[in-house]
């Protein structure tokens, strides 16, 4: 027996193509809430409201339309959770495509450093005066007064203090240090003789600025109190330096000078190592290059960090490790070792 369809039947089967056309072309997830409220809400839905005129059809038409507009409603659920399940993997495939991480790629290189030229010379001269016996020491760059001049000899009125040579911190109190020599006090006022002590360290003086002058710059210095000491055995620490850093056969002649914290005090030299003594452009005709300066510790020096005069003597001696450097090296320019440019620092990779 068929039946004609009735208005509402009709109206579903249109109903079902329009939405399932419409549900097709969706692409967001608002869109899709948007479409469910429009067909299946409970409250406006244009399929809840067939349902709900349900009640005032005739018996049989009543069933038969209940019958197709559950139909439509299952298979506009399925139809939607479907078109749900599409969407979700259509964002998560893109998702992925934007976050593609090709773990093939190789890793970006981290460019290696490398020791700068003054370390390396540094740290061979602290291996030389360790096979001497003497300890490696650092300290404050900002100092005292007292420990960079007071206690070194300095009095007041020196030309050493010259406000043209010291940066001060707070002027006749703070400063930065001129020499390593106010770590050397700090030593001896910790410990009791013998002592052996090397400082290499940065120290800092108000200079005017050239091929051979800066005013940051490094030095070593070295300090031997005991009971016996004398200059014969200062002579030979400086003599086994210069054949460690130059080679075996390397001469040393001292020069008498002055110093305010030595008693008696010496410039010390070595045999030119570019032309062994005979005279060049490198030692000008001299045959001889500058090292340093030494002596023996000034006995007021002793007394003022409480060590015994009359008991305990010692030497000691100073070296910028630029000029080292620059000799060991061939560097012509002490502005280089502070220049930061490249293609100067790569030659000691
Ligand atoms: C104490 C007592 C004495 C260290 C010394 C020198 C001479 C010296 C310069 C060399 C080149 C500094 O870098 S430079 O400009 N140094 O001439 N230094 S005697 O004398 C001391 C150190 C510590 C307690």
């Amino acid at each position: 027996m068929t039946t004609a369809q009735t208005d509402e039947e009709r109206r579903l089967g249109e109903m079902r193509a329009r939405a399932l056309a419409e549900l097709a072309t969706i692409e967001a997830s608002d869109a899709l809430e948007e479409w469910r409220t429009r067909y299946l809400g409970r409250e406006r839905g244009e399929l809840t409201s067939v349902l709900k005129g349900l009640g005032k059809l005739p018996g049989d038409d009543r069933k038969r339309v209940g019958q197709a507009a559950n139909e439509v409603k299952v298979a506009l659920e399925q139809a939607l959770e479907a078109r749900r399940g599409e969407l979700r993997q259509r964002d998560q495939a893109s998702a992925l495509e934007r976050e593609r991480l090709d773990v093939t790629l190789p890793g970006r290189t981290i460019p290696r450093g490398h020791t700068h030229p003054l370390s390396l010379v540094t740290r061979d001269l602290a291996r030389i005066f360790r096979q001497m016996g003497f300890e490696v020491y650092q300290g404050p760059e900002v100092e005292t007064d007292y420990y960079n001049f007071q206690a070194l000899n300095i009095p007041q009125d020196h030309p050493a203090r010259d406000m043209q040579d010291t940066f001060w911190v707070a002027p006749g109190q703070i400063l930065l240090r001129t020499q390593t020599s106010p770590n050397q006090i700090r030593i001896m006022e910790k410990m009791r003789p013998p002592v052996r002590a090397i400082v290499p360290g940065r120290v800092y003086r108000n200079e005017a600025i050239d091929a051979s002058h800066e005013a940051v710059f490094h030095q070593v210095e070295g300090l031997l109190i005991d009971e016996t000491c004398t200059m014969a055995e200062l002579r030979g620490v400086v003599e086994r330096l210069a054949r460690e850093l130059f080679g075996a056969n390397r001469k040393v002649r001292f020069r008498p000078s002055y110093f305010p914290f030595t008693e008696p005090s010496a410039e010390f030299d070595m045999d030119c190592i570019n032309c062994n003594g005979a005279g060049c452009r490198i030692c000008k005709y001299s045959g001889w290059l500058e090292m340093g300066g030494s002596g023996m510790v000034d006995p007021r020096v002793l007394r003022g960090v409480g060590y015994d005069p009359s008991v305990y003597r010692g030497f000691a001696f100073g070296l910028g490790i630029e000029r080292i450097a620059m000799l060991r090296y061939g560097i012509d320019d002490i502005r280089y070792f502070a220049g930061n440019d490249l293609r100067f620092l790569r030659q000691f990779s």
